[in-house]
């Protein structure tokens, strides 16, 4: 029986064609400067980004913790959505690494307004923290991937920056945001000193993500990736899988999104589940099924059995996540398994 994988948009494998593309790229020490294909992937992020300079890290918590050592001293505050990747899955590295203290700021879906941050920033006193950052996170992942916006993002920047505050996205799922709303990752960019990216989500490399920056600060950057054993050889090999997903697996998104809107219909359609077909913005659906009489792990294994793995995010509720290796007719028979799980209902 073939699985479908709803878990994330992180289990996707290589295609062929970028599995190709990894077995022939050119590589050298990255270390020195010297991976051919690894200084093609940044600049052309970069661009893509319209930043000065880009910087290829392991991973999308890399690129996130690295960002905040930048833009802050220990002891200073970083203000962030309540739910935010940043401060519920990154294992408190924030503080490990940097010595900060976040300061959780509730938001609608994972969105911030500019009123609740304008609350949570510390005015100049001897007993508090100083706020110096806010992070936002384009498409909010447990908000359902929702999207903030532009005019809200702007709206932030300029009240963090009123306050002296540096602003860094955690734009994991940037391109979703922007395949959606039709606003270009550039110009979203523009609002923030920092942006990271994943490539192995919605783009479907199995490895990588890119911060975005200005060239001083992507040079600072480099060398914090290095401190903390970041520092690749010849890691072109993965950096080919980046090239390749920037340019043949952007324009596809969209088909993610649809998938999961349909997706969202049909269990919209089963007695007993809860879902908000219109929060469906992007790649992610979010329903619950809080009268089901058995346990999350319980609904969990009925589905797996059935050949459908998605993921819990509180009790009784779930989150699906569409992705390259998923197609309309896996939404039909995941749909199908679903209704066939909740039919006591
Ligand atoms: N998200 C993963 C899990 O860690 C929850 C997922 O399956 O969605 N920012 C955001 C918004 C993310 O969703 C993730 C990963 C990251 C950063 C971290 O990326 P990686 O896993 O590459 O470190």
């Amino acid at each position: 029986m073939s699985v479908i994988d709803l878990r994330s948009d992180t289990v996707t494998k290589p295609t062929s064609g970028m599995r190709q593309a990894m077995a022939y790229a050119e590589v050298g020490d990255d270390v020195y400067g010297e991976d051919p294909t690894v200084n093609k992937l940044e600049a052309m992020a970069a661009e893509m980004l319209g930043k000065e300079a880009g910087l290829f890290v392991p991973t999308g918590v890399m690129g996130n913790q690295l960002s905040i050592r930048l833009h802050t001293q220990p002891g200073d505050e970083v203000i962030i959505e309540s739910s935010a990747h940043i401060l519920r899955y990154e294992g408190g590295s924030a503080s490990s690494i940097s010595g900060v203290q976040l300061c959780p700021v509730p938001g609608n879906r994972g969105l911030l307004s500019p009123e609740t941050v304008e609350l949570a920033i510390r005015r100049p006193d001897l007993h508090t923290p100083s706020s110096t950052l806010l992070c936002l996170e384009q498409t909010h992942n447990v908000g359902g991937g929702s999207v903030y916006p532009l005019e809200t993002l702007h709206q932030l920047s300029d009240l963090a920056r009123r306050h002296g505050m540096a602003v860094h996205l955690d734009g994991a799922r940037l391109f979703n945001a922007s395949a959606q709303t039709g606003v270009s990752v550039a110009e979203y960019a523009a609002i923030f000193d920092t942006v990271s990216f994943c490539l192995s989500k919605g783009l479907g490399a199995p490895v990588g993500s890119i911060v975005v920056s200005d060239d001083a600060s992507i040079q600072k950057l480099r060398r914090l990736r290095k401190i903390l054993g970041g520092g690749m050889r010849q890691v072109g090999i993965l950096a080919a899988a980046g090239i390749y997903a920037l340019e043949h697996h952007v324009a596809r998104l969209v088909e993610d999104h649809a998938n999961a809107r349909h997706l969202a219909v049909l269990l919209q359609g089963i007695v007993g589940v809860e879902v908000d077909v219109k929060s469906v913005e992007t790649n992610m659906v979010m329903f619950q099924v809080p009268l089901f009489p058995q346990a999350t792990e319980h609904i969990l294994g009925q589905c797996r059995e059935a050949g459908v793995l998605l993921n819990a995010v509180g009790d009784r509720s779930f989150r699906v996540v569409t992705h390259l290796d998923v197609n309309h007719e896996d939404m039909e028979i995941a749909g199908k398994v679903f209704a066939r799980v909740f039919s006591c209902l």
